[in-house]
């Protein structure tokens, strides 16, 4: 290796979104736009010499070209030591417990989670911490502030890249770097958390389907439910990680999942649900008879059945949601006399919540759940979350929905997403709502009345620190809410989301017409003049 220093023009657009660094393959494809990045995250964390990088990644296509600038760059730096995942894989929930577990000074997490892969699709790269925490906004912020101002970085002439295919030590040019298998080591930590031999004895009498998309959790399914939990071969779906997912995005929501679809139906009665997560594992989605579950009513029904979970049995005196999330979990927590923390949209905001046990069970509306034993959303973990109360319980998951809803009501909850709107067009409108929130209040629709209305603004109960201007909300009482706000994970134009929640409080008594989540959009489209700013009329993908 020869050690060289690069001079470049800075990058102007290194900002991190709601999770990471997002951008189009296209972009992160140009010459020394991933090193410009990466020496900017090393600068800022002070600098990578003598230090231990765990570097993830969910396959997606160019995870090969950037990992080898990475590890070039950490090891040309002087890094003590890299942990990689066998044939450079490992989930993003996997990293975020290894980074802690195994002492590393922080995680490069190679991945745009949801979006789609492939030449035409997208890339990433997440930042955790040494608490397998995702960075917060101060650093992502000094990192993209360091890029703006970054003149040149250092990395090798005539590197060449370790193998990844077996687990075991190498050292190179004095950086040690160890191959990991991260699938085992995630399944004893699962081991340790969940009532295993519970879970294998249930599915053997009711497996379950779970598709794997393609995604990293392939391996990860075939270590836990299939040599550990005993679940034949096939209940598994596309379990073989692709650059481009097989094509689709791999964003476990039901028009995304034909073959579990397909399989559900060829499987009818026999099996117990079906399953899925996304590209980099972090997400999940859940699959009754009667259709999926909503990621809300999820997290207030796990939280629910705390009590049939070992690892959150006697152990919850918290629980989180984002604030696009529907009050479902509100309720329970006031049932069960806990707090209910309501943060901003993206994983770290649970960080702190978690790191000071004032929460263990969190959880948001795009398909997210984790408890305490990562400082990331686990799709997996969510999964077996179910399967103990499946095996526990004995009743199905329509079953255990239909009881909860009977208890607590049922809130029901839609997502309207705007895609591609033009950026300055789409925020101009939120800014011109925003102003004339005041003048909504004491509105009324049928028997809805507004009761409150405002920007959503966080402030960290532990840190105090504030971050203002989250989204937008519009508050019918306890009985609904229209939520908006711009997503931070697109890497084309502006996305538009709008949530919509209407609390059915006696579910013996039919549902007012017209449908009340899609009342509610209406109205809100209507509020926001959607029309008259971006051109719209209705949402292209409704969840
Ligand atoms: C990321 C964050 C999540 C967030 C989601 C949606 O998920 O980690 O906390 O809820 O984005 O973000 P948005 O509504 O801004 O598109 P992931 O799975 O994409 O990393």
């Amino acid at each position: 290796m020869r050690p060289t220093t690069l001079s470049i023009a800075a990058f102007q657009d290194q900002r991190a979104g709601t999770s990471g660094l997002r951008q189009s393959v296209a972009r992160f494809s140009q010459p020394h736009y991933v090193a410009a990045f990466v020496q900017a995250v090393f600068d800022v964390l002070g600098h990578v010499r003598g230090k231990t990088l765990l570097l993830a990644g969910d396959g997606r296509y160019f995870s090969d070209e950037a990992r080898a600038i990475i590890i070039n760059m950490a090891i040309t730096q002087g890094a003590a030591k890299i942990y990689l995942g066998k044939d450079g894989l490992m989930s993003t929930p996997a990293a975020s417990f290894l980074i802690r577990e195994l002492g590393a000074d922080f995680g490069l997490l190679l991945t745009a989670s949801h979006n789609p892969g492939g030449v035409k699709g997208d890339f990433g790269i997440k930042l955790n911490l040494k608490h397998g925490e995702p960075a917060p906004e101060a650093v992502t912020e000094a990192i993209y502030q360091r890029a703006c101002q970054l003149d040149s970085y250092h990395i090798s002439e005539a590197f060449i890249m370790p193998s990844l295919q077996e687990c075991g030590h190498t050292v190179l040019a004095g950086t040690e770097i160890e191959v990991i298998d991260s699938c085992a080591l995630y399944a004893d930590l699962c081991a340790r958390l969940f009532d295993l031999d519970a879970i294998a004895a249930f599915l053997k009498k009711k497996p379950m389907l779970f598709d794997a998309m393609h995604g990293v959790t392939g391996p990860y399914a075939l270590e836990l439910f299939h040599r550990r939990l005993g679940l034949p071969r096939e209940y598994l779906l596309n379990l073989e990680p692709l650059p481009d997912f097989g094509g689709r995005a791999p964003d476990p929501n039901p028009h995304n999942l034909p073959d579990l679809a397909a399989a559900l139906q060829q499987y009818g009665e026999r099996v117990c649900l079906g399953a899925a997560s996304d590209g980099d594992g972090d997400r999940y989605l859940i699959w009754g008879r009667d259709g999926f579950v909503s990621p809300c009513d999820s997290l207030a029904l796990i939280a629910a059945n705390a009590g049939r979970i070992p690892c959150l049995r006697g152990r919850l005196r918290g629980v989180a949601r984002s604030f696009p999330t529907s009050r479902a979990l509100d309720i329970v927590a006031a049932h069960l006399n806990i707090l209910c923390y309501e943060t901003p949209t993206g994983w770290k905001f649970f960080a702190n919540l978690l790191d000071h046990n004032l929460v263990q069970l969190c959880g948001e509306e795009s398909f997210g759940m984790g408890g305490n034993h990562v400082r990331e959303k686990d799709g997996l973990w969510a999964i077996l979350c179910w399967l103990n109360i499946l095996a526990v319980s004995g009743e199905s998951v329509d079953e255990l929905l239909a009881k909860h809803w009977a208890i607590f009501g049922r809130h029901h909850f839609a997502r309207f997403d705007y895609i591609d709107l033009e950026p300055e067009a789409a925020r101009t409108m939120l800014e011109d709502f925003s102003r004339k929130l005041d003048s909504f209040i004491g509105y009324r629709e049928g028997d809805l009345t507004i009761t409150n209305a405002g920007n959503f603004n966080y402030r960290d109960p532990l840190n105090h620190s504030l971050t203002p201007n989250q989204g937008i909300q519009l508050l019918f009482g306890e009985r609904a809410r229209i939520m908006c706000r711009l997503s931070g994970t697109g890497t084309t134009g502006a996305t538009l989301r709008i949530y919509t929640e209407f609390w059915q409080q006696d579910v013996e008594k039919p549902l007012p017409k017209p449908e009340p989540t899609t009342m509610l959009a209406i109205m809100a489209e209507g509020m926001l003049n959607l029309k008259h700013y971006c051109g719209r009329q209705q949402a292209d993908a409704i969840t």
